[in-house]
Order: structure tokens, then sequence, then C-alpha cells
């Protein structure tokens, strides 16, 4: 039986997709895994930070190829089912895939999982044959098996599938305890039987090695717990808990598997660093930080970026640990500056919380770089007075820090985008780009030059009453001069802590090179491990 495997993404990170693969793959099915990229030559994940666009008009899909696509549809036709992990943002990418290759091969079965259909099912039946909402493991492999059988879908866990016009749905089981993710095969990071698909070019590679590198650089991404107990209104995440219970703890493997993990996904490639998506890293009990820490701190060794973290959760004990641990830079949603935004945005911690964790991270400043702290910008909810609230909120924060600024996405399904739908009338999207393309306006540019610097307060007085009235009117040329700056300062600060994550590839590569002479000099007199092979 022939199975291609699709990842929608834009990028090679693909976790949950590399799960699931590893899953089917370790039952005995042969899946052949394609990733997608704009073009195999130039991608580039880390260092896209100083490519970014900072219009306000722009979109996160892909280049528009519709020859490409056919081409692609050419090799896929002789398989016997597709299946692949999607977003929102690709599921009219999926569509155009499946329905040229449907015309070639009309018995070809189509399998969706991922978070476009695990929060928008009914879009998202409309072109699959079985699509998968939540956890996917052992839907696949379930669905392998009587597509090899020809059995039909009923009772297969955690789907819907359509017989003629009618849509069967097929209820959730509960989710994988820690045993059975313990038990689980690794993610699959490998290079074999994994193609990349250059869309500009509409050609498809075997991936390499140095395709990795160049795209991700020294990095290993990963994610220890999925589920979150919080129910923000902009945030799918009461559809996951509604889809299922477990959904609102935070559950992964346990730390001695998990380091395991971290341990063999790191052998493949030259790697200094480790990046952990978490929604909330430090929402793990101090029990099992305390042996992560430990663990990781001996066994692995390496720097480690945390890029998911809610004020909440942040206690000077747990970043202790995390910190002997190899932590060197932390990512927090702010989302808010002032209490009533917080309320709407359905924040867990209000800025009482957000103060105190912004202390706790301050009391540390010489150990780490200098968080970043996540803000929306551009809610129609939000009051002129309420931004004057945040921005002075944000002077006052003791730093240093830096901002990662959104421009607020409207997801349907969400809390949020239903009220905004009924009260003001927004326009509901489901591809926006929200990162840096708030508009360019006095205030919002205001907001972001505490993002590279905190002014004397005369001066920041002084900007104030520059702006004062004109609030809303844009200066799209000033954003670009601030944001580039920003990076400029961002770049200072993380070379201080040696954290190269957000640079282009090439100079992580140069940093590894630098460490691997430096240990064959002196020997590893830092303590910090040099891991995986030469690039
Ligand atoms: C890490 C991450 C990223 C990383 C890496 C992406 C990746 N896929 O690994 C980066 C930074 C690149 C990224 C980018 C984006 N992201 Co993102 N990201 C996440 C994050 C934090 C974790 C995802 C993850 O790894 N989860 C853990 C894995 C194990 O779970 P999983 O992926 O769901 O996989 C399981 C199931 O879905 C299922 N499954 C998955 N695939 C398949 C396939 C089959 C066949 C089957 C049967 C099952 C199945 O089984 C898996 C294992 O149980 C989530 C938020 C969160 N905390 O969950 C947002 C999230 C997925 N991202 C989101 C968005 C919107 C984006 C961007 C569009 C943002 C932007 N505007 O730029 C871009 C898209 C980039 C692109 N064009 O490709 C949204 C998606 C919402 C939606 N409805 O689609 C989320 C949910 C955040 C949010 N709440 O808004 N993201
Ligand atoms: S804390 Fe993060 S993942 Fe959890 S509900 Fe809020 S935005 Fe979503």
């Amino acid at each position: 039986m022939k199975t291609y495997a699709l990842s929608m993404d834009k990028n090679l990170v693909a976790i949950g997709f590399r799960r699931v693969v590893a899953a089917a793959r370790a039952a005995g099915f042969d899946i052949q895994s394609i990733f997608f990229l704009d073009n195999i030559k130039r991608a580039s994940l880390s260092g896209s930070w100083w490519k970014q666009n900072t219009d306000t008009e722009f979109s996160v899909n892909y280049v528009k190829n519709d020859e490409a696509i056919i081409n692609l549809a050419k090799i896929l036709a002789d398989a016997d089912n597709l299946i692949f992990s999607t977003m929102s943002v690709q599921s009219k990418f999926v569509q155009d895939i499946i329905r040229e290759t449907k015309k070639l091969n009309p018995k070809i079965v189509t399998l969706v999982g991922g978070y476009h259909p695990t929060i928008f099912p009914k879009d998202a039946i409309e072109f699959a044959d079985v699509i998968c909402l939540g956890e996917g493991e052992r839907t696949l492999i379930e669905f392998l098996k009587r597509v090899q059988n020809g059995e039909p879908f009923d009772g297969l866990p955690n789907s819907w599938f359509k017989r003629g016009e009618e849509i069967i749905k097929n209820p959730q089981i509960p989710l994988l305890t820690q045993d059975e993710l313990d038990a689980m095969p690794y993610m699959d990071t490998g290079l074999q039987d994994n193609f990349i698909f250059s869309l500009e070019e509409g050609k498809l590679y075997p991936q390499e090695q140095k395709d990795v590198i160049q795209h991700l650089g020294t990095t290993y991404n990963t994610i220890w717990s999925v589920g979150c107990p919080f129910v923000c209104s902009f945030c799918s995440q009461d559809t996951m808990i509604s889809l299922n219970k477990g959904f609102a703890k935070h559950r992964g493997r346990s730390p001695r598997s998990f380091v395991d993990e971290i341990k063999e996904g790191i052998k493949l490639y030259p790697t200094d660093y480790v990046i952990f998506w978490d929604s909330d890293f430090w929402g793990r009990n101090i029990e099992d930080l305390r042996e992560f820490t430990r663990l990781y701190r001996d066994e692995v060794g390496l720097k480690f970026v945390i890029s998911g973290s809610n004020p909440v959760s942040i206690k000077e004990e747990k970043l202790d640990l995390l910190l002997e641990a190899g932590l060197v830079r932390i990512k927090m949603g702010f989302e808010g500056g002032n209490e009533e935004i917080l309320k709407i945005l359905k924040r867990a911690g209000r800025t009482k919380k957000l103060r105190e964790a912004t202390k706790v991270l301050a009391s540390r400043k010489n150990t780490m770089v200098a968080p970043s702290f996540e803000m929306i910008l551009d809610n129609p909810l939000e009051t002129t007075d309420q931004l004057y609230q945040t921005l002075d909120f944000l002077f006052e924060t003791p730093g240093p820090y830096t901002l990662n600024l959104f421009s607020m996405h409207f997801m349907p399904g969400t809390a949020l985008s239903e009220l905004c739908t009924d009260e003001i009338g927004v326009e509901e999207e489901i591809d926006k780009e929200y990162m840096f393309s708030y508009q360019p306006t006095h205030i919002n540019n205001l907001i972001s030059i505490l993002a590279i610097f905190k002014p004397p307060r005369f001066l920041f007085n002084f900007f104030k009453k520059m702006i004062k009235g004109r609030e809303h009117v844009k200066a799209p040329k000033v954003k670009k001069i601030l944001y580039h700056s920003m990076l400029v300062r961002r770049a200072f600060n993380q070379a201080r802590f040696g954290d190269y994550t957000t640079f282009p590839y090439w100079v992580m590569v140069y940093y590894h090179k630098w460490r691997l002479f430096k240990n064959r000099l002196f020997g590893n007199r830092g303590g910090k491990t040099i891991r995986g092979v030469s690039p």
C-alpha cells in the first residue's frame, strides 16, 4: 500500500506531523513524507525576522503556483492514500491538491488531521474523505489498517467521515496517558523517506541534512506538553477542551522519556539549542521540572529557549531551576496592559500578576536574554485611553525586556471573534498574518519604542504630548525603522548570552564551528556540550 503524508506548514518544524508519521511507521506502514517550502534554495526559518514583512496587508500563505500543484498531483496520483497535516491557513492549498490528485486518481483516499479539522471540522470534511479531530497517532494507524483491509471507517477513533452525502461522526477516545506517550516512538526527525516540495520550482527534492540546517540552523524543535487549562477569548483552546476535556491539562512524556527524545533528536544534526514550543512550559509541576532540570543539565547540556509562558505560572523557584538547566531566553504572553482589556481577553492573570512575573524575570536579568513580552494591538474594543494605560504599564514594567507585537486576528469560532462579529461587525479571517503586521499608528509606534529602549521619563512624556490627538495617524516608515532598530537591539542582547537562534542559519553554523574549535583547543571548560555531527 502506498501512502504519501503531506505536512502543509511552510517550515520543517511540524512536530505533530512528525509524531503521527513516526507512530504509523513504527506500526509497519511504509510512508513517504513531503514537506513544503516556497523555495528550497532560499528557505530559512531561522533569521526570517530580518526579512519579515511589516506591511499590514500581507498573508502567510504560500506563493501561488497552479502549475506546481498539477506537477505535484502527478507525483501523488499513484498512491492509495494521501494524509495531510494542516493548520487553517493552508486549508485552501490542501483542497487544491486533493482536487487535482482526485482528477487523476478518483479512488485515492484522503485523511486530513491537525488544527484545521480539529477546530473547523465542518469545513474540513467538505474536502476530505476522513478527518481527524485532535490527537492522531492511533487514528492514523487504524485508518491505514482499514484502508489496507478495505474496511469501512465506522468507529474510527477521533474521526468524521463521509458516506455518500452523509457525515458520520465517530466518538473521541481518551487522550494518551503519560505512560502511553512514553511508549510512543519519538517524532520522526530523520531524512529517510522524507522529501521537500519546492513550490516556486514545482520540484520534489529528497530531504538532505543541508536543507534542514539551512532552514532551522542549529536548533532542535520540540514540545513537552500539549494542552492548557486556560480559555483566553482570542484562542481556540475552549474548542479543544469541549472536544476532549483532557486538553485542559498539560500532558506529555515523563521527564525521563522527554529528555531521551531530545538526546535522540539532536544526534542527527549539529545542534546548539533546543526550542520548546509548549503553550506554557512553566505549567508543569515543580517535581517534573526538578527532574527535567537534573536530566537535561547532565545529559543534554544545551542552551534552550522557551517559546510559550503564561505570567501566572512564572515562579522564582521554577525560573532558578530552568536557568540551571540551560534556559537562555523566554517569550511570555502579556496580550494587554490594562485591566479592562485583560478581562475582555479572559486572561488568567491581570496587571498585578503581569507585574509580579516581570519582577521575578527582572531579578535574574544578568543570567538570561531580556525576555520578550507578546502584546496584541489593533483591538477594536480597546479605547485610546486604555492604550495609554497599556503604554504607562509597559513604561513602569521593570526591564530589560523587548516586545513581540501582534495585530488582533479574529479567528472564526473563538469567543472574542463571535462577540466582535455581533457587536461591531468585524470580519473574521482564517489566514491573516498577525506578527508585526499591526497598524503603523503613532500610538502603536510609541508602544514599539519600548521594545527597543526605555526612554527617560521626560522624553517619554514628550513623545506622548507629540502624538496627543493624532494617536491613530499612520506613519509606516517610522514603524519600519523602529522594527529594524528593535531587531538590532535584540541581536546585541542575544549575542551577549550566545543565543543566535533568531539569526540567519549561517551565523549559527559559524558559531557551532567556533564552539567545536574552542572545544578542541581548550577542552570542554565551560561544561557546555557540543552535540551533533559537524555541519
Ligand atoms: C509550534 C507552533 C508553531 C511553529 C511550528 C509549527 C508546527 N506545526 O510545528 C511555527 C512557529 C512555525 C508556527 C507557525 C504558525 N502557526 Co503555529 N503553533 C504552534 C503551537 C505553539 C504548537 C503546535 C504543536 O506542535 N503542537 C503539538 C503537536 C503534538 O500537536 P498537533 O500539531 O496538534 O498534532 C496533533 C494533532 O493535531 C494530530 N495531527 C496533526 N497532524 C496530523 C495529521 C494526520 C494525518 C492525523 C491523523 C492527525 C494529525 O495528531 C498530532 C499528535 O497528537 C500551536 C499552539 C499550541 N500550543 O498548540 C500554534 C498553532 C498551531 N499555530 C497557529 C498559527 C495560526 C500559526 C501561523 C499561521 C501563525 C502566523 N500567522 O504566522 C504560522 C503558520 C506557518 C505556516 N505558514 O506554515 C494556530 C493554528 C490555528 C488554526 N486554526 O490553524 C495555533 C493553534 C496557535 C493558535 N492558538 O492560534 N506555529
Ligand atoms: S494561555 Fe495561551 S494556549 Fe492557553 S488559552 Fe490562553 S492563549 Fe490559548
